[in-house]
């Protein structure tokens, strides 16, 4: 009984040790429930509510905050709730986000890491965790095909931060003044991305002052290993060489096709990216790492530090009794950071390269049979031509009104409508979840996308069933 215990009866208090164990034996017992119907077909993917409902309170749930404490027994009910009314994102059927899945070990990583609650600035408090990021960091720059893995890198919040990370190399490895000197001290410089690539290159361009519509000279170019809504690949090899000519910074995007290095059988479409400069890499996207784990990975040692660094004196003492070349802390644009780096660090260890290498094929024959699927099934339009490079299969489902009526206004008008109208159907059922968006000149149009473990073939079928149920006229 939670009823009269409250947070304060809790450890550190004294004789707190049992209502502690009883109350997290409760919370793991909700989490387990949680995490078996996530995999249990028979569940939702969602139980959606409009925000003001949640707002207003569902089954007593409430979300504001109080002045006096809640008993125990609230805040479990609170802790089921918040799952309750939540998005299951490992659930088989979640295909809305390039990152998805529930993988267990990870999970057990992800429990870890809040359980140690430290801060990746210093060797001095998170040993252990700064040297796997290290470790880990080598091994992905190997996999790049830097010689022996040498460079640098950091895991960051993401990958728009990583690729953000990459501008700020660039610019510092070109006019090095502009750390100290500002803007004023460089030329108009430009940066070059494709239409397609992701918004943060933009955003990167207008939170560095660079602006997003400016420049003279040529500084940067964004190759894009895995386009956001496509899943395109630039052609790594032939942007080298205008940037090795040039003698311009290459960044490459791989947030959503690092992943694919994984794999003997894709990493030819990432052939070129050992002659980057820097990587963006997500393994929180096609490697099922749980959220967040985002690596920006340097060719060039110390760059990192060298633009980052501002050597604050109550952190990073230069006289400290280990070698405190791994104080890696410096080399971020964040002060505290998070422990990224466990989850996958453990992932890789259960699994081996073997695994993840095997996770990536899998999803990507799966993305195959889709494409296969509904290339030629009446109903549907592909939005590009040929074969899906990645997991992205982009189409549009004709409903039967639109069927066979010739492309005009109206026909783009009412085609546009179509995806938005069957996504919110999928959401208010809960049955499965993926995304939508219009790109160029092209209407609403679907953009699925596989990268969790646990869906198989019958998620895929079940998909095509559901959106041919939901879109009817
Ligand atoms: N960072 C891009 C993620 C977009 C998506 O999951 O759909």
């Amino acid at each position: 009984d939670f009823s009269n215990l409250y947070a304060r009866d809790l450890l550190p208090a004294k004789n707190g040790e049992e209502p502690t164990v009883q109350f997290l034996l409760e919370v793991v017992d909700i989490l387990l429930s949680y995490i078996k119907k996530t995999f249990d077909r028979s569940t939702k993917v969602l139980d959606f509510h409009h925000p003001h409902q949640l707002l207003e309170g569902i089954e007593g749930f409430n979300l504001e905050l109080s002045d006096q404490p809640e008993s125990l027994e609230q805040i479990l009910v609170d802790c089921r709730d918040s799952l309750k009314y939540g998005v299951r994102t490992g659930h088989p059927r979640f295909f809305n986000q390039l990152s998805s899945g529930l993988d267990i070990i990870g999970l057990a990583g992800e429990w870890l890491t809040s359980t140690a609650n430290t801060n990746m600035f210093t060797y001095e408090i998170a040993p252990v965790f700064v040297l796997m990021e290290q470790l880990t960091l080598r091994k992905m720059r190997e996999i790049i095909g830097w010689p022996r893995g040498d460079g640098d890198g950091i895991f960051s919040p993401g990958g728009a931060i990583s690729n953000m990370y990459s501008v700020m190399a660039a610019r510092y490895k070109y006019f090095p003044d502009v750390k100290t000197k500002g803007m004023a001290a460089v030329p108009k410089l430009i940066l070059f991305t494709s239409e397609l690539s992701h918004y943060s290159i933009k955003k990167a361009g207008a939170a560095l002052g660079f602006g997003t519509e400016n420049g003279y000279v040529p500084l940067y170019v964004n190759a894009t290993a895995g386009t956001t809504v496509y899943g395109a690949f630039d052609p790594i090899n032939e942007i080298a060489d205008i940037c090795e000519k040039y003698n311009l910074w290459l960044h490459v995007d791989g947030a959503w096709g690092g992943g694919l290095l994984m794999s003997r059988k894709h990493r030819h479409k990432l052939n070129g990216i050992e002659r980057a400069n820097s990587v963006t890499w997500n393994p929180h996207k096609m490697m099922g790492v749980l959220l967040q784990c985002s690596a920006i990975l340097v060719r060039e040692k110390g760059i990192l530090q060298g633009c980052n660094q501002m050597c604050a004196g109550y952190l990073f003492q230069q006289d400290k009794q280990y070698d405190v070349s791994y104080d890696t802390g410096d080399k971020a644009i964040q002060c505290g950071r998070h422990v990224d780096i466990f989850k996958f660090w453990l992932m890789w260890k259960a699994k081996g390269t073997v695994g993840f290498e095997q996770h990536v094929n899998k999803c990507l024959d799966l993305a195959e049979y889709l494409y296969t699927k509904i290339k030629n099934r009446e109903g549907y339009e592909m939005v590009f031509s040929g074969e899906p490079q990645h997991t992205n299969v982009c189409f549009w489902y004709i409903p039967p009104s639109l069927r066979g009526m010739p492309d005009c206004e109206e026909r783009r008008e009412r085609l546009h409508r179509v995806a938005p109208k069957i996504k919110a159907r999928m959401m208010e059922c809960g049955t499965t979840m993926v995304g939508y968006q219009p790109q160029g000149d092209k209407v609403n149009f679907f953009r699925m996308v596989v990268s969790n473990s646990a869906s198989t073939k019958s998620d895929i079928d079940f998909l095509i069933d559901e959106i041919e149920r939901l879109g009817e006229d």
